[in-house]
Order: structure tokens, then C-alpha cells, then sequence
């Protein structure tokens, strides 16, 4: 069945069970989307209303276009906080989950995430476990975003203190494209260092340091890629 079809017929009861899983524990079942694309431009342009312009075999994560939480591989989007800064997607639920809202890069929705000053650490993510034996196959991701400065982390389960495996992007006040690949992410120093394992990826997250000002990122068409090394 067409999965965005399928993810509609669900979303009332994924939402309801989004809704009982607010600690992110349980999981639902979705097919993976590995994209055959048919898109033959490589400019490499962002212009809305563009196809994502990705290699064939790219493991979409998500596009948000089914306007729930949970990505395309099967789980959930979330977000955290120290506990006194405030951060929820522009879409909250009930629960606080982020939701995606409507957007203006020529899809339909993309996840907006609005957070006050930082005090010590907020941020937003998903797992992806449930294709953590697919990922090691690829060596970077792609992704559109708009808005302030964030970085983005590759969590890997070897790093246990939180010095996860990061790449920072700067303010973009037009909706960007970006590719990070595997071998240009670095832990802060501040941990202990580990080896990066690409079959050791259990989420995918952007976190706002200590003293970030307030303000809001938007992200979308966020894909596992092969790229050239
Ligand atoms: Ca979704
Ligand atoms: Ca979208």
C-alpha cells in the first residue's frame, strides 16, 4: 500500500498511540522508504517547491508530509529539555510531542521547533533504530532547514557521558540544503572520545547549548545519502 495512504488511514490511531507512548518507548510499525528518485536534476537548488534532490537508495527519515510525530522508519519525534528551558514544536501536542506545521518551502509541512533562552541544554530528536542495521550503508544525511544556528547530532550507543557526535550549521533565514557526511562529525572534547560506528546510530538530534538565544529551526527532507567521500 502507498505509504503516505497508509500513514493516513493510521495517523487517528498512531496519534492515540502517540499519545499513550509520550516516554517514546513504544514503537509502530511503518514501511521503510528507500527512494527511488526520479528527480535526474543534480543542480543541487533549494528553490521551494523543489523535489529533494537525493541519490537513488537514500533512507528518507522524514519529510513530515504526513503531518504526525513519528518519522518514516518507524518511530517518534521528541523533545528535551534541562528542565527550565522552555522548547516545543510550533505543532505541539497534547503531551507536548512536535508535531510538524504547516510551511513555506513548497511542501506541505516541516518540523518547526521554538525554544527560549538556553540555560544549560534543549533540544529536539528521533530514534532510529528501528533501521539501525540499515544506516551503516550510507555515509552521510541531507537535510533542508531554516532559522537560527543548531547543531546537529548522530547519536551512537558507544558514547555514554552525552559528547555525542555533532556538525554545526549557521543562521540561514532562507531554507537551506545540507549534507554532513559521517566523516566531518566530531565530539565536543569534552567526553571521552570514541570511534564513530555508522551500525551504532540510535538517534538522530539538534541540540541548542548553554546561552543559545531564543528563537526557532525548522528542518525538513531529512535522508540517510551516499555520498562521494
Ligand atoms: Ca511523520
Ligand atoms: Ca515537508
Amino acid at each position: 500500500m502507498n505509504l503516505t495512504k497508509w500513514m493516513a488511514l493510521t495517523s487517528v490511531a498512531l496519534f492515540a498511540l502517540g499519545l499513550a507512548a509520550c516516554d517514546g518507548v513504544n514503537k509502530y510499525e511503518v514501511e521503510v522508504v528507500e527512494l527511488e528518485n526520479t528527480n535526474s536534476s543534480s543542480s543541487g537548488s533549494d528553490e521551494p517547491g523543489d523535489k529533494p534532490d537525493v541519490p537513488d537508495g537514500s533512507l528518507l527519515l522524514d519529510d513530515f508530509e504526513d503531518g504526525d510525530h513519528g518519522n518514516q522508519v518507524g518511530d517518534w519525534w521528541f523533545v528535551y529539555t534541562d528542565g527550565t528551558t522552555e522548547i516545543a514544536s510550533d505543532n505541539p501536542g497534547s503531551e507536548g510531542e512536535p508535531f510538524p506545521s504547516a510551511t513555506d518551502n513548497g511542501s506541505n509541512y516541516a518540523l518547526t521547533i521554538k525554544y527560549g533562552e538556553v540555560s544549560s541544554y534543549a533540544g529536539w530528536g528521533t530514534n532510529v533504530t528501528p533501521v539501525a542495521d540499515k544506516i551503516a550503508g550510507y555515509n552521510a544525511v541531507q537535510y533542508k532547514y531554516k532559522g537560527a544556528d543548531h547543531c546537529l547530532r548522530v547519536e551512537i550507543s558507544d558514547v555514554a557521558d552525552y559528547d555525542h557526535y555533532k556538525y554545526c550549521q549557521g543562521k540561514s533565514a532562507e531554507w537551506k540544503t545540507v549534507t554532513v557526511k559521517f566523516k566531518d562529525l566530531a565530539q565536543g572534547g569534552w567526553g571521552s572520545p570514541v570511534e564513530f560506528n555508522p551500525a551504532h546510530v540510535e538517534k538522530i538530534s539538534y541540540q541548542q547549548e548553554a546561552g543559545t538565544p531564543a528563537g526557532s529551526v525548522s528542518i525538513d527532507d531529512f535522508y540517510f545519502i551516499k555520498v562521494a567521500e
